[in-house]
């Protein structure tokens, strides 16, 4: 049975607590089967409300007992609410005492307290507290909390929550117990406690103010080599916080503890982040440069929200980006800053603005767009998306561009005086960047930039240009618009930050600068050229718009080889790549690339300027997904055909530069994930590739052999798995032996593992293989459903990152899909609602696929008992 109401949950609804919970002691005493909570609060009525019953939130919790000041009461349930309606009258403070029970080894849902390995663990945001105690689970309710910890001394060695721990001894029976007193006030959702057979790397560390804090990276005992870079990551993200914005660790002791078991990446409990192992362990034996770069991003992240999250939290979780929004942004920033030089930042930007519009870009234009804050929900996990998160960076990222570094860090300064210790709106934030910067074109537009925040859907801006020889005027005129989206069919103009330059026919600039759009359309005049300039616009992506501008390719391979702005050298490949799938796609013809665009291709590989991590990304083309959004009507199987012919094409017409590339780049040194070796690394194995599919075109053995020895050779995870992705791409009968033996090496390793179900769940489909392959994986005796990691690495590797092979004309995929879907969902709602996402984009596709596919949505919607988070993304994926 189904607990906790399903009903829509309206931001304009927002009413603050009827009661504030000023303290909490809890005290556990963990036990997997049944760990009982005695939970202790001083609440009082807040004066402001009317007086009301008190309705605590709870799911799947037995209730023993309620106290009110030490005396029975009486209580009702309702809504899956404890209703408490006999309280004391006026406003004092009385004490509220509730027992209750739950089951953390049937915790199959990962949020509130469940076990993983034998350790427990705890996941409250958004709504998971309430699956620890009776509570008023609310951001907007904070309380200081101490906690007690009892549990077997043997089995649970060390107990940790969050704040300091102040005292710790032996019980009876050969328990322990262990007391921590959390500092700062908080909201529920940050509370954490861990218990388990831990080990930990530590470090102390001195903070500029010359406080001394104690780090700790705690992980299963046989991890402990593979920490080292987690904790330069999270003394890096200490010293960041401080010299770019002066926010130092407000802690004695922070703590990261690392699980296999967990539904999201990290999570930024009040000095006790917890953390899926993917984003905490690495050494270069089983992580890749990619691994080791989100390690450092994330660690960052969940480390820069204990002052942009935690210090000040959210009113209400449609202010979700509040926190999401401004931390990715500074996540984004902080890992620009470490890479130093402005190519390996803009590399960085490239990759950002990719994951932008691959996947918050589709999601804007589909049945779950919603506003970066969103006015409603009927299960809030389903709002933790690319468009609260990435969009919400992008809007943050705009506020800077608008007033300058100086100015926004001045803003969020003002943030941090006005509001530290709350929890408040989007509004308060702008707010607060404005108020520091009065004179600034974002205050003076404020009302109209805050639209960002409102209205869903990617705005399009449409330019023409035009020269006139006499006069020597050169124009361009800006519009924009915004299509319609679920809920939202009238628009209303941007605030659009739109960096500009133009540049001579010979790549030479002329003028450069930037114009705030903020009109449908304008137009702006730039006189006294004799020959027509060519625009480079929207550079460094400086707002998350679609640009649209019929630009020549004569235009584009001026910007791919001149550009001040490395962003738009690469937007102007990605160009000249897309229009060419385009037009294969649409015309059903051959593919045959030009020579123009192979040999812009072979001048950027061969550039002995640019960086190899920048010849990477602009010699790899645009994904099946970014160029499917460009399309009314989608068949993804042509997409694929379309790309992987191209990128057979690029392979055979650039095989001595590839050969080349390979051999100069394949020594990097001794390992270290630093920008330059990494990228080095990445145009490596993307020769490989190449390479290896250049050899299935002829036939040839030499190229699959040497991928191969590398395979065997390689002394770094990065190196190893390029080529063995390179055989398995190019569909090479070395693949298997070299899948196999990867398996034999990595057994004990389960990351390594993901990443094994990984390539092959994701590979490119040659007649319908990948789907039987999928099935066969599920019977791997290494596969675990009920493992989040490893159901994405082949469930999700197929349905949402292999297009080519998940949309099947025959409709198995759909099947497989709508399967999993249920399955998961009896277990896990939020990896279930997270898969359901896969069909997204039907109504785009074409026929027979079309049909199938909503049928299959049709039938997962069919089913009696879904959870809500399933439910929400169903109906809306059918709804008109
Ligand atoms: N705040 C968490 C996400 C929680 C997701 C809950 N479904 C991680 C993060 O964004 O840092
Ligand atoms: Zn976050």
């Amino acid at each position: 049975m189904r607990e906790g109401t399903s009903k829509v949950i309206y931001r304009a609804d927002y009413q603050p607590p009827a009661f504030w919970i000023d303290s909490v002691e809890l005290c556990f005493d963990l036990d997997p089967a049944k760990t009982r909570v005695l939970n202790r609060m001083r609440v009082r009525r807040n004066p402001e409300v009317m007086p009301q019953a008190l309705r605590l939130d709870g799911e799947e919790l037995n209730l023993a007992r309620v106290l009110v000041d030490g005396q029975g009461t009486s209580f009702k349930m309702e809504e899956g609410q404890l209703v408490l309606e006999h309280l004391p009258d006026g406003n004092a403070p009385f004490e509220l005492e509730i027992f209750t029970t739950c089951a953390p080894a049937k915790n199959t849902k990962l949020m509130g307290l469940y076990v993983s390995n034998d350790s427990f663990f705890t996941q409250c945001e958004a709504e998971g507290f309430r699956r620890i105690t009776y509570f008023l689970d609310r951001p907007d309710v904070m309380a200081s909390y101490t906690v007690t910890l009892r549990a077997d001394k043997r089995r649970y060695p060390v107990l940790l929550s969050n704040g300091n721990l102040v005292e710790h001894g032996d019980l009876d029976d050969g328990r322990h117990f262990a007391k921590w007193v959390d500092p700062f006030r908080k909201p529920c959702y940050l509370f954490a406690l861990v218990a388990g057979k831990l080990v930990a790397r530590e470090q102390r560390v001195t903070s500029r103010s010359g406080k001394d804090h104690l780090l700790q990276v705690f992980v299963r005992p046989g991890d402990l080599d593979k920490t080292e870079h987690a904790m330069n990551s999270l003394m890096a993200s200490v010293a960041w916080d401080e010299s770019r914005f002066g926010l130092p660790l407000d802690l004695e002791r922070f703590m990261i503890v690392a699980t296999s078991d967990f539904n999201m990446g990290a999570m930024e409990n009040k000095g006790l982040n917890i953390f899926n192992t993917k984003y905490v362990l690495a050494n270069q034996a089983t992580a890749t440069d990619t691994d080791y770069a989100n390690i450092e991003s994330v660690v960052g992240h969940e480390y820069f929200h204990n002052w942009t999250g935690n210090r000040v939290t959210c009113r209400d979780w449609f202010q979700l980006s509040l926190k999401e929004g401004l931390t990715v942004f500074r996540d984004q920033e902080f890992s620009q800053d470490l890479a130093g030089d402005p190519s390996a930042r803009a590399v960085k930007r490239i990759e950002d603005v990719r994951v932008l519009r691959t996947a918050q870009f589709p999601e804007d234009a589909g049945p779950m767009a919603h506003p970066v804050r969103p006015d409603q929900y009927l299960e809030i996990n389903n709002f933790y998306t690319v468009t609260v998160y990435e969009k919400g960076a992008e809007v943050v990222r705009m506020m800077q561009t608008l007033v300058g570094r100086e100015g926004f860090a001045r803003g969020l300064t003002l943030y941090f005086q006005r509001h530290d210790g709350q929890a408040v709106t989007c509004d308060d934030f702008a707010q607060a960047i404005a108020d520091a910067n009065p004179d600034s074109q974002f205050a003076q537009r404020l009302g109209q930039f805050k639209r960002w925040y409102s209205q869903a859907g990617t705005p399009r801006v449409r330019v023409q240009t035009n020269f006139d020889p006499v006069s020597g005027i050169y124009s361009l005129t800006l519009s924009q618009s915004c299509p319609s989206t679920p809920g939202q069919a009238e628009k209303l103009p941007f605030v659009i930050p739109i960096a500009l330059g133009l540049l001579d026919g010979s790549g030479r600039e002329l003028t450069s600068g930037m114009h705030v759009l903020t009109e449908a359309s304008e137009t702006l005049t730039f006189p006294g050229y004799a020959e027509e300039p060519v625009p480079s616009i929207l550079r460094g992506f400086s707002a998350p718009v679609v640009l649209e501008y019929d630009y020549s390719d004569r235009q584009l391979l001026t910007l791919l080889a001149n550009d001040s702005d490395p962003f738009n050298r690469w937007e102007a490949a990605q160009r000249l790549a897309t229009g060419r799938a385009l037009a294969f796609v649409r015309s059903q013809e051959p593919v045959r690339l030009d020579a123009p665009y192979i040999e812009a291709m072979r001048s950027v590989l061969r550039d002995p300027a640019l960086d190899a991590a920048f010849k990477d990304l602009v010699l790899t083309l645009p994904a099946e997904t970014y160029i499917a959004e460009q399309i009314e009507v989608v068949d993804p199987q042509r997409i694929h055909l379309v790309r992987e012919a191209m990128r057979e094409q690029i392979a055979t017409a650039l095989l001595p530069d590839w050969e080349w590339a390979y051999e100069a780049h394949k020594e990097s040194g001794a390992y270290r994930p630093d920008p330059v070796s990494s990228g080095r690394r990445a145009l490596t194995g993307l020769a490989l590739t190449h390479l290896c599919l250049a050899a299935r075109a002829s036939r040839d053995a030499v190229w699959p052999g040497k991928a191969y020895q590398r395979f065997k050779d390689a002394s770094n995870m990065t190196d190893r798995f390029n080529a063995l992705a390179a055989l398995v791409t190019s569909g090479h009968e070395l693949a298997t032996p070299a899948l196999q033996r990867f398996h034999a090496i990595f057994k004990d390793e389960a990351l390594v593992l993901d990443k094994w179900f990984a390539l092959q769940a994701g590979a490119p489909d040659r007649g319908g293989n990948v789907l039987p392959i999928v099935r066969q994986l599920m019977q791997h005796p290494d596969f675990n459903i009920r493992n989040p990691n490893r159901a994405r690495s082949v469930i999700f590797s197929y349905c949402s990152a292999n297009p080519g092979a998940f949309h099947r004309s025959d409709a198995a995929g759909y099947v497989f899909w709508s399967d999993r879907v249920i399955e998961l969902d009896a277990m896990n709602p939020q990896v279930a609602a997270r898969l359901a996402r896969a069909l997204d984009r039907w109504k785009k596709l074409a026929e027979p696929q079309r049909s199938a596919a909503r049928e299959a949505i049709a039938r997962v919607a069919a089913k009696p008992d879904l959870s809500n988070d399933v439910r929400e993304v169903v109906s809306r994926a059918l709804a008109d």
